[in-house]
């Protein structure tokens, strides 16, 4: 089989890879020379574990290479982002989508798969997609097998998940869910969900959504115990003992480019019905000022005039900054102007974060953790000995020891 993959990021590069591994000629297609040079030379672009060893192994292999240009091929993917439009309700902005469909099907024949991956709207590939490939000339389900195979793998862990996530498979017509399950029945060895386009576009945003309510129940609950001096976190702790009860963790908001996005593609289509979906993202993009606001109230008590945020990406142990509340809270706090902003991330190389730590905490009055990395599991005192005031505000409750003469605060013990 021979596959051409459109979009080489965090989703269209692995998957690419994974072809590749089980021996099908994959071409993958991006639109940044940079990218394409890179990975001709055998160097990834992105931070995802396992993926640069794999790319060594498929290009040593021939069985991958990376081109600015689509080939005839048996199957198509898209990969592309698709961001929120600019609108009132943040709706699916599908333009790559639009457009990668268009640059692939020039080189499409009867008898093709092509498959969507991207994120999209409910209905996108009835009412968007399908029309574009019929413009082109094609019976949708006789001449070529349009599908939507969204994407469920969790970054820092997509190499496994993509092998053993079970997978879900939603043709325009029955004979498009077969043809799609045949491609990824080359790797998946998690279960084939056949279904038809909608209901997998609905499954694969619901899946997000629940997350994101969930994650907005406990950011909500962090504020209300604040105020009742409650420890939110022993709360979340003892409730989930209960055998069907699973409250997840506050933090510094939601970020990434997957929960912070997908619930405004429903709430854009049902604008009147989604209220809570709607509600959960509002409580979810209230945390970063929650967080500056705890942090003034810090700074205030000490007089402190340098705050260090430790962590920028998203989430722990990876390098993505998209839709990071840590990024947001760092301008929020850069905008006030009220103190001295440093940043130190490990995984993150831009020419102002600081690299060392002991640079980026010399002088400062708080430590604010806003990205769960391992590397801040265990903050050795003496780290931290040149601190002005020796305290941390952990929001992602992600420090397991701190040694030496420091004041420990997370959302456990904010209101102390
Ligand atoms: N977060 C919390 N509290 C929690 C869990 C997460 O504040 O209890 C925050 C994280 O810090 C981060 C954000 O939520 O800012 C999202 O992180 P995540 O680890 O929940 O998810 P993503 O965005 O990295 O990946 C999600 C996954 N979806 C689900 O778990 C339902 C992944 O499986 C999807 O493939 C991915 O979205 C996607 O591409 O849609």
């Amino acid at each position: 089989m021979k596959l051409c993959t459109v979009g080489l990021g965090y989703i269209g590069l692995p998957t690419s890879i994974m072809f590749a591994k089980h021996n099908v000629d994959v071409v993958g297609v991006d639109v940044s020379p940079r990218v394409i040079d890179s990975l001709n030379n055998g160097k990834i672009h992105i931070e995802e574990p396992g993926l640069q060893e794999a790319l060594e192994e498929v290009i040593a292999k021939g069985t991958f290479r990376a081109s600015l240009t689509p080939e005839k091929a048996n199957a198509f993917i898209i990969a592309v982002p698709t961001p929120n439009h600019d609108d009132l309700y943040k709706s699916c902005d599908l333009s790559y989508v639009v457009s990668a469909t268009k640059s692939v099907l020039p080189y499409i024949e009867k008898g093709n798969v092509l498959i969507v991956e991207s994120t999209i709207g409910p209905r996108s590939m009835d009412d968007v997609v399908k029309p574009l490939v019929e413009e082109a000339g094609f019976v949708v389900g006789e001449d070529i097998f349009l599908v939507h195979c969204p994407e469920r793998v969790l970054p820092g862990q997509i190499m496994h998940e993509l092998v053993y996530n079970n997978r879900i498979v939603g043709g325009i017509t029955p004979a498009c869910t077969e043809a799609g399950a045949m491609v990824y029945g080359t790797f998946v060895k998690g279960e084939l969900i056949k279904t038809n386009a909608k209901t997998a576009e609905m499954s694969k945003l619901m899946e997000n959504t629940f997350r994101d309510v969930n994650i907005a129940l406990a950011n909500e609950l962090a504020k209300v115990c604040n105020e009742l001096e409650i420890n939110a976190l022993d709360v979340i702790g003892m409730a989930n003992k209960h055998p069907r009860v699973n409250l997840h963790t506050p933090g510094p908001g939601v970020g990434g480019h997957c929960l912070a996005v997908d619930p405004y593609f429903i709430v854009a289509k049902a604008p009147e019905t989604a209220q809570l979906i709607n509600l959960g993202r509002s409580i979810n993009t209230s945390m970063p000022a929650y967080v500056v606001e705890n942090v003034n109230k810090l700074m205030e008590n000490v007089d402190g005039k340098v705050v260090t945020v430790f962590g920028l990406t998203y989430k722990g142990n990876v390098d993505d900054i998209r839709e990071s509340p840590a990024m947001e809270i760092y301008a929020m706090l850069k905008e006030e102007n009220q103190f001295e902003v440093r940043a130190f991330d490990p995984h993150v190389q831009l020419d102002w974060v600081i690299s060392d730590i002991e640079e980026a905490v010399n002088g400062s009055d708080l430590l604010l953790i806003l990205s769960d990395h391992n590397e801040f599991k265990i903050i050795e005192g003496n780290a931290l000995s040149k601190m002005n005031n020796k305290r941390i505000f952990d929001t992602k409750n992600v420090v397991n020891a701190v040694s030496g003469d420091v004041e420990y605060m997370n959302y456990g013990n904010l209101y102390e």
